[in-house]
């Protein structure tokens, strides 16, 4: 029995639909349903995060259900369970349209007196079972909370002793010895023990999709493992941009997972994945507008260009404005559009940019979520500066913004305030 893993495809992130990158995220799972016809496998799988936000437009919609109509056809089962994006916030979302329509299959669940309740999605003929812990949207992490309480049921786990287990999982976990927080300080706030996760998973549990990372954990092009994290295609901000870069520096790519269940551990292969962005890129230091374009042109020039291509350029500037870097943000993307590239540049300001740029102090934080140390930020910012705008609200425009912003700095909370929320400091 083979399966394909993959998660996180944030169909589409808000930021960038109408962008050259829009396409870039069809293409991919274009590309994940010709990997699984070839394999001849019959399930995809994917814990959480197949979308973006648990409503999408028409148009996300109408091209992603092509392509899951395409593999009913060839009889492959699409396994879905929730992530938080895509979770519905309240009575039915996206994945539950698909579902009732029979272009997934997706794993339920309930919560019901302070427990959650994963119920067994059953495929007779091939005697494999499939639970999906869901992702739980805002800064909570239920799902962390629920395991580390012990108040997780896998339902009628018994009565499937002799079947295969899959257990789905959108949640932040160290497990078989890989720890999130040794790859990226963004994994290390808040996760799960290793215990508290695997030994509740029933006892014939033969392998755990896991999703909610963005980055491949473990890395290797083939291992044997019980879990992993096969990571995003593509991901959805300037962080996960940045990610491909570095892996890319590692010779490590995004890819998908092919598990055979087969032997008493699951032997794991990485696929990687050809339509994904390859990502560059750029710091420099520039005095005026001008002479960083030209920076930009230069580095056009030089770079290699793939099928999609994400072109990230650090400026430090003591001259330059936020404004301008927008401008000539716009400006160059519309130039290179043709070429399939994307340009993002973020500017530092030279004064305020270490010092001033929050570090998190993850070690002694591990209780909060990213979320919850962003909170406390915006809070001391707050009453460090006397500004008159609760925190919620700045957090709220922060939030309404996207994670797009990359590590949050004082200069961020700063620009909002100023020009946002017309605050006085
Ligand atoms: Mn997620």
């Amino acid at each position: 029995m083979i399966i394909i893993h993959t998660s996180d495809l944030h169909l589409v992130p808000s930021n960038l639909h109408n962008t050259v990158l829009e396409e870039a995220y069809y293409e991919v799972l274009n590309e994940i349903k010709n990997i699984i016809l070839n394999q001849d496998s019959k399930y995809l799988v994917i814990p959480g995060d197949f979308f973006d936000d648990d409503s999408v437009h028409y148009d996300i919609l109408i091209k992603t259900a092509r392509i899951l109509r395409e593999l009913r056809e060839k009889g492959v089962r699409v396994v879905v369970s929730h992530g938080n994006h895509d979770i519905a916030r309240g009575g039915s979302g996206v994945l539950d349209l698909l579902a009732s329509v029979g272009l997934i299959h997706l794993t339920r669940f309930d919560e019901a007196m302070n427990w959650l309740i994963l119920h067994p999605l059953v495929f007779e003929d091939d005697k494999i079972v499939f639970y999906g812990v869901p992702g739980f949207r805002g800064s909570s992490n239920k799902e962390v909370e629920y395991f580390k309480q012990g108040t997780t049921k896998f339902n009628e786990a018994s009565k499937y002793r002799d079947y295969i287990v899959v257990v789905l999982a959108h949640i932040q976990t160290k497990f078989y010895g890989y720890d999130p927080s040794r790859y990226s300080w963004r994994y290390g706030s808040l996760y799960l023990e290793y215990d508290d996760f695997l030994r509740r998973t029933p006892e014939n549990t033969k392998y755990i999709a896991l999703g909610h990372l963005h980055l491949p954990i473990p890395q290797e092009e083939e291992f044997k493992s019980k879990a992993a994290y096969p990571g995003a295609p593509i991901g959805i901000d300037v962080n996960d941009f940045r990610e491909t870069y570095e892996l890319l520096k590692k010779k490590a790519y995004r890819r998908v997972l092919m598990a055979d269940l087969s032997s008493d551990i699951p032997v794991i292969k990485a696929i990687k994945l050809e339509n994904t962005p390859i990502v560059h890129y750029y710091s420099t230091y520039s005095k005026s507008i001008e002479e960083l374009r030209n920076q930009i042109k230069q580095q056009l020039l030089d770079i290699e260009l793939g099928k999609y291509t994400i072109l990230l350029v650090d400026v430090e500037s003591d001259k330059l404005t936020s404004q301008d870097i927008a401008k000539l943000n716009h400006e160059l993307n519309r130039e290179v559009k043709e070429k399939k590239v994307y340009i993002r540049i973020g500017l530092k300001n030279i004064e305020k940019t270490l010092e001033d740029n929050i570090r998190v102090d993850v070690e002694g934080s591990q209780d909060f979520s990213i979320d919850e140390i962003e909170f406390k930020v915006i809070q001391e910012y707050v009453s460090k500066k006397k500004i008159n705008i609760p925190a919620e609200k700045i957090q709220w425009v922060i939030n309404y913004l996207g994670k797009d912003l990359g590590q949050l700095s004082e200069k961020h909370i700063q620009d909002l305030i100023r020009e946002l929320l017309g605050g006085s400091e």
